[in-house]
């Protein structure tokens, strides 16, 4: 039989019609998306709190375990630090130096943030549970 009645071959006709063209376009184009996103060179690495952060940007404390976490953090000025309470107890973030405390109490889920625009060290407490120390150090954010 010469007639083409095989649904099998019209299959394969189908199948090299449309398989054909795909291939050759997908052999011809070149590799697009080579653009690259910016946060490579912004972000300044992992959001943990020893990397210093870029100026003007947000860091987070949290308030866990009648514990200031990090203990110790680096920012340049102009870094926004983020307190918040995710303990069951009040807290307070004072400053030793009287720099910058919270209004008061902060109950579960409160937050307290302060930008800090001067260099230097900053020790600070909870008001109601002594033992609880912090510092912030915070370096000249114009040096580059
Ligand atoms: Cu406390």
């Amino acid at each position: 039989m010469l007639t083409v009645r095989s649904p099998l071959a019209r299959l394969a006709f189908l199948v090299m019609a449309f398989a054909l063209p795909a291939a050759c376009g997908g052999a011809g184009q070149p590799p697009t998306e080579t653009l690259q996103a910016p946060e490579s060179s912004a972000a300044s690495g992992a959001p943990a709190a020893s990397v210093p952060a870029a100026p003007g940007q947000t860091v987070q404390v949290r308030i866990v375990n009648f514990a200031f976490d990090p203990a110790e953090l680096t920012i340049p000025a102009g870094t926004t630090v983020v307190w918040t309470n995710e303990d069951q107890a009040p807290h307070t973030v004072t400053s030793v130096d009287g720099s910058f405390r919270s209004d008061g109490n902060l109950a579960t889920g409160d937050v307290y943030r302060f930008t800090f625009t001067t260099p230097g060290t900053f020790a600070y407490i909870c008001a109601i549970h002594g033992s609880m120390k912090a510092t912030v150090v915070v370096t000249s954010g114009r040096s580059y």
